[in-house]
């Protein structure tokens, strides 16, 4: 029989990932959009998806919109990608980053509770949530938890109800901990794809310089189409559990801008890029290095791209996208 997955924030970076992957799986798919998204369909046209979602207009923070979502298409899986997802913003809009990402998944439970029990439900939790807080250097499920941000805090209440729901009511409920994951389709604000995009202006001639705030940050960077198979595939368990997904490789955000202008042919880096200090953050994350282990013994998941992969792909998407290479709009593959 056809599966069915409703899907938040199926226009965003990982929503059009995942959609490509359910469409390939045959899925039917639903996906809820806030009226301003209406016709944002940027990502999804990119990967050439579009028309294999039923869009249903609904808002995070309107739970009457959840419940008829949840009412109207009774899915098999839901999967909780909406979010307010940019750290830096979480201060300056603390109440709307609460609203969005810690109440509207307590709201969308309680919709699945009462319409859906036996949906599957995913919850895209994150690698913030450790904050500077570590093993030895390495985040592990079991690294316990010191969020640094509004982000993270309203993301840790969502990783908790998300497990309240599972021990109170028996509902499948899993927690994916991803630490960060790009593409040519991650948002411009994020610092990867900030680095991409004038690194490939620069390369053009269509640009000098560009500014940036912590240089000596780390992340561990993977692919998003490696991190939405995994996300399937914690809702095909027999059990519901939370998995930690990361490469097992960081790297400093310098490392990414040496290679994205390297990736170009352009060694002299420093030249084109400046200290902006409006880019330093209130309180920063030093250094988020996840291990993958327990996913790939449970999951049998690894990730397939590797950091200079990812960073080639980005930039050549880029420069693609500022050629004429792909429709005005879009961001370059
Ligand atoms: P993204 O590109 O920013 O996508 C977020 C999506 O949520 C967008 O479609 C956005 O629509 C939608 N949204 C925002 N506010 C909403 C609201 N009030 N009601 C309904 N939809 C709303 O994020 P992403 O990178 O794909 O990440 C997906 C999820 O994983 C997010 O929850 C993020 O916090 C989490 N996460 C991401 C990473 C990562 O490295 N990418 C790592 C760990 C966890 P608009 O575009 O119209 O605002
Ligand atoms: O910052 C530093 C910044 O904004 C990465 C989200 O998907 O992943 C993402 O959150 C690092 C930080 O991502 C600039 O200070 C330096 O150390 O790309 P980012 P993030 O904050 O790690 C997690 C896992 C999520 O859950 C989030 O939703 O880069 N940095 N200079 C900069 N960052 C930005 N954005 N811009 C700069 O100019």
């Amino acid at each position: 029989m056809q599966k069915s997955a409703l899907i938040t924030g199926v226009t965003g970076q990982d929503g059009a990932y995942l959609c490509e992957l359910l469409a390939e799986k045959g899925y039917r798919i639903f996906g809820l959009v806030p009226r301003s998204t209406r016709y944002a369909f940027g990502n999804l046209d990119y990967l050439g998806v579009t028309d294999q979602v039923d869009f249903i207009e609904g808002d995070m923070t309107d739970e009457a919109s959840l419940i008829r979502a949840v009412r109207r298409t009774r899915p098999d899986e839901v999967y909780n990608l909406a979010a307010q997802s940019f750290v830096a913003t979480s201060w300056e809009q603390p109440v709307l980053t609460t609203e969005v990402n810690a109440l509207g998944p307590l709201k969308l439970l309680e919709a699945i509770k009462d319409f859906a029990p036996r949906a599957r439900f995913y919850q895209a939790s994150t690698s913030e949530m450790f904050g500077n807080s570590h093993d030895d250097g390495l985040q592990t499920e079991q690294t316990p938890f010191h969020p640094r941000s509004p982000y993270a805090i309203a993301k840790l209440y969502a990783y908790w109800i998300a497990n309240n729901y599972r021990e109170s009511y028996g509902m499948f409920c899993v927690n994916g901990i991803l630490f960060n994951h790009e593409s040519p389709i991650r948002g411009p604000e994020f610092v990867t794809r900030k680095i991409t995009v004038n690194v490939a202006k620069i390369k053009l001639g269509m640009a000098e310089r560009f500014g940036l705030g912590n240089l000596d940050g780390r992340r561990d960077w993977g692919f998003a189409g490696d991190y939405v198979r995994a996300m399937h595939l914690m809702l095909q368990q027999d059990e519901p559990d939370n998995y930690l997904l990361a490469t097992g490789t960081p790297h400093s955000v310098r490392d990414f801008v040496n290679a994205a202008f390297r990736h170009v042919g352009i060694d002299d880096w420093q030249q084109h890029v400046y200290i902006d200090p409006a880019f330093k953050r209130p309180a920063e994350v030093h250094a988020l290095h996840g291990s993958p282990s327990r996913a790939a013994e449970k999951l049998d998941w690894k990730p397939s791209v590797t950091f200079e992969q990812l960073v080639a792909m980005m930039v050549d998407a880029d420069l693609a996208r500022l050629k004429g290479l792909v429709a005005p709009g879009m961001p370059g593959r």
